[in-house]
């Protein structure tokens, strides 16, 4: 097992770049810019139509030579090896780490404890897809001869996090006399919005969790069974034509009363996070078609071989991880805003949240000690034009560093006079001046009141990186995603972290069980601290 074992503070690359941020954290991007009128063309990679421009960052050809020096130094092209071939990586479950075979083209083979796992994922993919067509056909029957007109995903993270980004984002490709709805919380209010104005007989409920286990979505599926049989009458014997499992678990499925010929397997290498490409998609495939589906399985599939095959300086995941460490770790940056300039990405940053921040939201190194630098960043952002008009003030005159990802298309799915030119024209207006600002000469030039030119100001020399594509569709969708999950991985094996575990989320899940109980019952000695033994008794009090 590759694990980068020497201390990220003791890597030669790592300390060549501490000193080498000490010279350029006083340079401003309008410098470097001068001082290279090359630059804007040098620091720019693109791969499959995915156009990527950094340079403006606050870096030079020595900083990216050092940090794929770092990247060299920390093992990764073994560690992509390793990931791509099956190995165990995901050392604190003891679990491969596979999404990359969800993609895989037939013909090729990936082995897990022997067994060829690319026949399995083919031969769930054509059960979808014979699936998706008999529902999108109104071949596939609801208990009453209707058909089905309401696509109902119940699932929570990873379960869901995917299935309602991917749904929005090529919502343009769907079929749109299905309704898709995504219920996720435990709050009642979740489930009882969601189905408010569906009737039961025409729904199609989709029991999405790997473990069928999971608090929140057990509790909603049984919900929904419950608001599903009142709604037909009562006959259990209609379940099976409403409610079909995604899972791993087939044991559980069972015993919920589902078919398990009405299941859609998927395998305990596919971190939750990494899913919406397995059968954890199928809301996705029902909507979009097998077709287009497939055609998004290809767009990750040639992002994964880009991934593993090109030369890390011409490596679009690669430099994206590179310059998030660059910012996180020597810059002392908190967080990364992504900025989509397209409407239908609306839920990717919060989709990326889960990717990145339960991937790389770790403090302990592979062998068990405290890592000895800052890791995963917090990701957020909102789609422009929106975010201008609120937390953008922040990026451009506040007191954070702040890199952004601004991602754009050159066309639009819904050319609509002057908009996508006026949107576009915003995102290199904003890169722009993040980068160069705007000097108190200038805006007193303007005819600015002196007391007022301070305020005026924008410092500039604020980070970002442009990406590009032609228009979205599944197989950009695709590439994008790609790029985020396999950007994560060059951060996780820089910080020499498993970024694919998630036990931070363990403890709350126990001590809510608990607490559970002790809400429901009225007596019973509380033994917390001072403050949840009064919080939970003000509670039993009040409810
Ligand atoms: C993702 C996490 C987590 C998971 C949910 C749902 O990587 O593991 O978000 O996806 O807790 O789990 P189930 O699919 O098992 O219900």
């Amino acid at each position: 097992m590759t694990t980068g074992t020497t201390a990220l503070g003791e890597r030669p690359a790592w300390k060549a770049l501490a000193a080498h941020h000490q010279e350029i954290a006083g340079k401003h991007l309008r410098q470097l810019f001068a001082d290279d009128p090359t630059r804007g063309q040098k620091f720019t990679a693109e791969f499959g139509g995915i156009f990527l421009d950094y340079s403006k960052n606050r870096i030079t050809a020595e900083t990216v030579k050092l940090l794929l020096q770092l990247a060299e130094e920390s093992g990764l092209k073994a560690r992509i090896e390793a990931m791509f071939t099956g190995e165990k990586i995901n050392i604190t479950e003891n679990r491969a780490v596979l999404h990359v075979a969800l993609r895989a083209k037939e013909g090729e083979s990936i082995l897990v404890d022997g067994v060829d796992q690319v026949p399995l994922v083919l031969a769930v993919l054509d059960k979808m897809a014979g699936f998706a067509d008999r529902i999108r056909s109104g071949d596939w029957k609801g208990c009453t001869g209707k058909r089905i007109k309401n696509v109902v995903n119940i699932g929570i993270g990873g379960s869901d996090l995917g299935p309602v980004m991917a749904y929005e984002a090529l919502k343009h490709y769907s079929q749109r006399d299905l309704t898709f709805r995504f219920v996720s919380n435990v709050d009642g209010t979740d489930f009882a919005e969601t189905v408010v104005d569906l009737k039961a007989d025409e729904t199609l409920f989709l029991v999405a969790s790997k473990t069928f286990t999971t608090l929140e979505t057990m509790t909603n599926a049984h919900s929904a069974r419950e608001w599903f049989l009142a709604g037909i009458g009562g006959d259990e014997a209609a379940v099976a034509k409403h409610f079909v499992a995604i899972s791993t678990n087939a044991k559980e499925v069972s015993k919920f009363g589902i078919d398990t010929a009405n299941m859609f397997e998927f395998w305990d290498w596919v971190g939750g996070r990494y899913s919406m490409d397995s059968a954890i998609g199928l809301s996705t495939m029902v909507a979009i078609g097998p077709e287009n589906f497939r055609a998004m399985l290809d767009g990750f599939h040639q992002m994964d071989q880009h991934f593993r095959t090109t030369p890390f300086d011409k490596n679009l995941p690669v430099l994206i991880g590179l310059l998030t460490v660059w910012y996180t770790d020597f810059f002392n940056a908190q967080t990364v805003a992504v900025l989509p300039y397209e409407q239908y990405l609306k839920r990717f940053p919060a989709y990326l949240q889960q990717l990145t921040m339960e991937s790389n939201g770790k403090h302990v190194t592979l062998d068990g000690k405290h890592v000895d630098a800052d890791t995963g960043p917090i990701y957020w952002g909102e789609p422009g034009t929106n975010g201008q008009h609120s937390f953008y003030q922040l990026i451009h005159q506040g007191t954070r560093l702040i890199p952004c990802d601004f991602i754009g298309f050159y066309k639009t799915n819904n050319p609509l006079g002057r908009h996508h030119d006026m949107l576009m024209a915003n995102v290199f207006a904003q890169a722009e001046a993040l980068a160069f600002g705007k000097t108190a000469e200038e805006v007193k030039a303007e005819g600015v009141a002196e007391a007022l030119i301070p305020h005026k100001v924008f410092e500039g020399n604020r980070p970002s990186n442009v990406i590009l594509a032609e228009v979205l569709t599944p197989e950009v969708l695709g590439k994008l995603i790609a790029l985020y999950e396999h950007a994560v991985f060059t951060q996780g094996t820089i910080w020499s972290i498993d970024s694919f575990d998630q036990w931070g989320v363990e403890l709350g899940k126990v001590l809510a069980t608990r607490i559970l109980g002790e809400l429901e019952s009225a007596d019973g000695k509380l033994t917390h601290d001072t403050s949840t033994n009064a919080l939970i008794e003000r509670y039993r009090a009040n409810k």
